[in-house]
C-alpha cells in the first residue's frame, strides 16, 4: 500500500494519474495546504520542503522499511521503477522522457505557478510581472507544441513526462493562453484528458475537495503566500 500524501493541485494530480494508470492500491491523505497542514509536524518529518506530494511506500522494492519520497518528479520515477510502467528501459526513450520530466520540473510548473499568482491571486496587479510570466508560459507551449508536432507524446509512448505536464495544461484559461494556438499540444492534451484513469484521479479530486480551484480567504493567503524560513522553523520547533 503506497500512502498519497495530496492536495487537489498540479502536482498532486501526477501522482494520483500514475496510480490509477497502474492500479497500484493506494490511500490518500489529505494535506489541505489551504488551511496549512502541509506545516504539520508528521508531514515535514516525509516533506521537509512543506508541498504536496509525498508518499510514503509501505512495501518498497527492496524489502526494507517504509520509504518516503518528496518532490513529483521523483515519485513518479521512484513508482515508474517499481512498477517498471510509464518509463522504457532503453537509452534513448528513458533519456527524452527524463530530459522532459526535467523540463516541466524546472520550466512548466514554475513558471505557471508565478503566472497564476501573479495574474490570479496577487492584490496588487503589477503588469510588469503578469506580462513577464504569461509570456513566458506561452513560449513553454509552445515548446511543447513543437516536441508534439511528430511524435504522439513526449517521449514517444505515453509516459511520466506526459503525466508531469498535463496537469499543468489543464488550467490553460487562468493562464491565459489559448490552446487553439497550438494544435500538437491540443492534440496531445485531448488524448491525455480522454484517458479512463485521467478521468477518474480528476473525479477523485472533486470528492476530496468539491471547491476546486476556489478564491483563497484572506487566511488562506496568508498561510499560502507569507511563508519564510521562520514559517518552517516555527513548525518543527
Ligand atoms: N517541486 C514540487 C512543487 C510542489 C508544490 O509546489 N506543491 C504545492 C501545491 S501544487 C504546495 O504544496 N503548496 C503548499 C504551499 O505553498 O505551502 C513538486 O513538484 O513536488
Amino acid at each position: 500500500m503506497i500512502d498519497v500524501h495530496y492536495w487537489t493541485t498540479p502536482n498532486g494530480h501526477k501522482i494520483t494519474i500514475f496510480l490509477e494508470e497502474t492500479g497500484l492500491p493506494y490511500k490518500i491523505i489529505p494535506v489541505n495546504i489551504g488551511k496549512g497542514e502541509q506545516f504539520k509536524r508528521e508531514f515535514l518529518a516525509i516533506s521537509p520542503n512543506n508541498r504536496i506530494p509525498a508518499i510514503v511506500d509501505h512495501d518498497p522494492p527492496d524489502g526494507g522499511a517504509q520509504l518516503a519520497v518528496f518532490e513529483s518528479g521523483a515519485i513518479l520515477v521512484y513508482l515508474a521503477e517499481k512498477t517498471g510502467k510509464f518509463l522504457a528501459r532503453d537509452l534513448r526513450p528513458r533519456t527524452d522522457a527524463m530530459q522532459w520530466l526535467f523540463w516541466q520540473m524546472g520550466n512548466l510548473g514554475p513558471m505557471s505557478g508565478q503566472n497564476n499568482h501573479f495574474s490570479n491571486y496577487a492584490v496588487e496587479k503589477i503588469p510588469y510581472a503578469m506580462d513577464r510570466y504569461r509570456n513566458e508560459v506561452n513560449r513553454l507551449y509552445g515548446v511543447l507544441n513543437r516536441g508534439l508536432a511528430d511524435r504522439a507524446y513526449l517521449a514517444g509512448d505515453y509516459s511520466i513526462a506526459d503525466m508531469a505536464s498535463y496537469p499543468w495544461i489543464v488550467p490553460y484559461e487562468r493562464q491565459g493562453q489559448t490552446l487553439a494556438d497550438f494544435p500538437h499540444l491540443k492534440r496531445w492534451f485531448e488524448a491525455i484528458r480522454a484517458r479512463p484513469a485521467v478521468e477518474r484521479a480528476y473525479a477523485k479530486a472533486k470528492e476530496i475537495n468539491p471547491n476546486l480551484g476556489g478564491i483563497r480567504t484572506a487566511e488562506e493567503r496568508a498561510i499560502l503566500f507569507g511563508q519564510t524560513a521562520a514559517s518552517v522553523e516555527a513548525a518543527v520547533r
